[in-house]
């Protein structure tokens, strides 16, 4: 990396970031989200939603790697033996299926299973970080405030599904320790159109009291310059 600055068009304001402490955080683009037959369609979600947000998510991945930046990959999911799974969470709800009951893409939010493994189209290097995470937000019960200290990071660039849930979670959890989250709008998706775009407004809100918001276009913008 020559130019180690670079400033992203974004709400409420434009951001300036140092790339070297910088990382590319992609949050649970794992089959069980994106496709028929995981935990996404159990609970009575609309997987299609979820699609649009590949392709942008591709082009800044690809650019984070031209230009060797932290890239992270989380997966949600649970232990074979279920015991990181919290019973108010195994237990809520109507599902067709329940986290660990067999399904078409192996057990449902199953470490090691097909449908907790992520996307062809965004598959991660040998040489990028994957975080398994029991939660919503990428920080509780992970190390990855951990392997962010050791690179040295300061700033998150966020994107992945869902925007309210986990996109969410996981920003207001790196916002509190202190790092500046800006979020990727066409890279994240929802179920629910209408939560992705109140999801984003609430990270953006007074003054950007979680972070930032941009679009891809604009990360991609940066990072050339
Ligand atoms: C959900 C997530 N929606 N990755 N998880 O349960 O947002």
């Amino acid at each position: 990396m020559t130019n180690l600055n670079g400033t992203i068009a974004a709400e409420p304001e434009p951001i300036t970031l140092d790339w070297s402490r910088t990382a590319l955080v992609i949050i649970d683009m794992q089959r069980d989200f994106m496709e028929p037959g995981g935990f996404g369609e159990t609970l009575g979600n609309d997987v299609g939603q979820l699609v649009r947000a590949v392709k942008p998510i591709a082009t800044v991945l690809q650019a984070a790697r031209a230009v060797g930046l932290l890239v992270v990959h989380t997966r949600e999911g649970h232990l074979p033996d279920l015991s990181d799974a919290p019973p108010a969470k195994i237990e809520r709800g109507a599902p067709r299926l329940r986290i660990g009951d067999p399904g078409p893409m192996g057990r449902i939010l199953i470490r090691g299973e097909a449908g907790h493994d992520i996307i062809p189209e965004l598959y991660p290097l040998d040489s990028e970080v994957v975080i398994d995470k029991p939660g919503k937000g990428a920080f509780y019960a992970t190390e990855l405030g951990d392997i962010l200290q050791k690179y040295g990071i300061e700033n998150l660039l966020v994107c992945g599904v869902t925007t309210e849930v986990c996109v969410n979670t996981t920003v207001r959890e790196a916002n509190d320790r202190g790092y500046r989250c800006v979020v990727i709008s066409d890279g994240c998706a929802s179920y629910f159109p209408e939560f992705h775009e109140m999801g984003l407004k609430m990270i953006k809100a007074q003054g950007g009291i979680f972070g930032w918001v941009t679009d891809s276009a604009a990360v991609l913008e940066a990072l050339a310059a």
